[in-house]
């Protein structure tokens, strides 16, 4: 049978029932693939956030939220807004289907990607800008307290989807309202996904338009759907898109793979490349400027030559 959207005919993300530490750490995690985990304790989150109860616990500061008329948000044509609201009328609006108070329109929806206290230097923590409701949440103990980067709350109203982008910290996806769909594509798609920057410019991943992104088709989408109390395993550079089907509520946990030192210290999303990644990036544009000396029948010959050096030298043959 046709698969409906597009996605679906991709793989499914292996699940994994009543997950440990130990078979984590030592199973789960090193193959660097993600995995849907269910029945991990991951506080009475799930029980106890109504929309009663977050608005009573949730923050008495308000929120920089992103405001979207369209259900597919757009980084790279950028076709939301931020705007401030304080955090029970964010839930309130969340949970309703149509707004009587509203920046655009009775429909528009809401998406809360919680910061720090200076979104420019602090990294997300629920505990700090949370309190009351981060005591209601269990981190799983799948890592070292010492590889902790951020906690990040996040809420958004159904239907809304978020970008494919991916992030450099591995990630616990912690679903605790309403039910997500999820679809990921390995870090060796980036060549098929038409990346800019660290974003996906396909923002229809269910009916992608394969005139527009013909390489697509070769790219193999990785889904599931994560319902209130599964965590979703999302290796460091895994690219992932999702869509809320209904008022959704996450937590999740971003902690370091690799050497702290390796890692830019002025980072305080998890995104920005590890340090001798970036280097290695500007040394390539700085490469290409020089081949913009040579005639255009040179510059596409040095370019293949870099490509075929670069394949040799840096792909791995791993998962595929
Ligand atoms: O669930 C979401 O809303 C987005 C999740 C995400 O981008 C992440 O966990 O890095």
């Amino acid at each position: 049978m046709m698969a409906k959207n597009w996605h679906e005919a991709g793989k499914i993300v292996e699940c994994f029932k009543d997950v440990d530490a130990d078979t984590f750490v030592n199973e789960i995690y090193p193959m660097r693939i993600p995995a849907v985990l269910k029945g991990v304790d991951i506080g009475s989150c799930t029980q106890k956030w109504t929309t009663d109860y977050l608005c009573r616990n949730g923050s008495s500061q308000s929120v920089k939220v992103h405001v979207s008329t369209e259900r597919n948000m757009d980084f790279v044509q950028k076709n939301y807004s931020y705007r401030t609201l304080p955090f029970d009328e964010l839930i309130k609006r969340c949970a309703e289907s149509s707004h009587e108070e509203y920046f655009f329109d009775e429909n528009e929806k809401y998406y809360l990607r919680a910061l720090g206290a200076d979104n420019r230097k602090d990294v997300a923590n629920i505990e700090k800008e949370f309190p009351e409701l981060s005591k209601d949440v269990r981190i799983p103990p799948f890592f070292d307290k010492d590889q902790f980067f951020s906690s990040v709350l996040r809420v958004g109203s159904p239907d809304l989807q978020l970008w494919t982008h991916y992030d450099i910290m591995d990630n616990i996806l912690m679903q605790i309202k309403g039910t997500k769909r999820v679809v990921l594509f390995s870090p060796q798609d980036a060549g098929n996904i038409y990346l800019k920057g660290d974003k996906s410019m396909v923002l229809d991943i269910e009916n992608p338009d394969f005139n527009q992104f013909p390489l697509l088709a070769s790219a193999c989408p990785y889904h599931c759907i994560l319902h209130p109390g599964d965590c979703l395993f999302i290796p460091a550079m895994w690219f992932h898109n999702v869509v809320a089907h209904d008022f959704s509520i996450s937590v999740n946990v971003f902690w370091k793979h690799l050497s702290s030192d390796l890692y830019d210290p002025k980072d305080p999303y998890g995104n920005k490349d590890p340090i001798p990644a970036g280097q290695a990036l500007q040394g390539l544009r700085r490469a290409l400027k020089l081949l913009d000396k040579l005639p255009d029948e040179y510059k596409d010959f040095y370019g293949r030559r870099m490509v075929l050096e670069i394949e040799q030298k840096t792909y791995y043959q791993g998962n595929g």
